[in-house]
């Protein structure tokens, strides 16, 4: 089994739209085996986008990631990074698929709702960013849904 990591954005957030994007991915059939709510600090998010550091997009990237909670949760499927990927949908909200989670809840390139792991690779790395080992909690749910 694979785990990804998906945030949803102060954005989304804001719009009060997280339970809907919450039942979104269980809907789609994967299982949440982890989940906060955070206030990230500016030093976290430009951690977290390192890779970005440079890029003109990068500033105003972490001005927004970091001015309000964001939710950061841990799905879990088979192939679930590019199951994920697929379901959000492109990273500007207004070209995303329709269907998306980005076209449903974004607006633009930045405030895009979600953020999920892009390789399997950054999935560990960022699901290790943001949680420990004994957060991620991979129950049996059928052994006591069932009874
Ligand atoms: P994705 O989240 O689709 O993998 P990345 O990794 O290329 O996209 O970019 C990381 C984040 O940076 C995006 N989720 C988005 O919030 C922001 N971003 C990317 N490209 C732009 C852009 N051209 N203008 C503004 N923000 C951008």
């Amino acid at each position: 089994m694979e785990n990804t990591l998906v945030i949803i954005k102060p954005d989304a957030v804001g719009k009060k739209v997280v339970g809907d994007i919450i039942k979104a991915f269980d809907n789609f059939g994967l299982k949440l085996v982890a989940l906060k709510m955070i206030k990230p600090s500016k030093e976290t998010i430009e951690q977290f986008y390192l890779i970005h550091k440079g890029k003109v997009f990068f500033e105003p990237l972490v001005e927004f990631m970091s001015c309000g909670p964001i939710v950061v949760c841990v799905w879990q499927s088979e192939n679930v990074v590019s199951k994920v990927r697929s379901f959000i949908g492109s990273t500007d909200s207004q070209k995303a698929e329709i269907g998306t989670i980005r076209n449903l809840f974004g607006t633009n390139n930045r405030k895009n709702a979600v953020h999920a792991s892009d390789s399997i690779e950054n999935a560990k790395n960022e699901i290790a960013f943001f949680f420990k080992n004994d957060e991620i909690l991979d129950y049996n749910y059928d052994a006591w849904v069932s009874k």
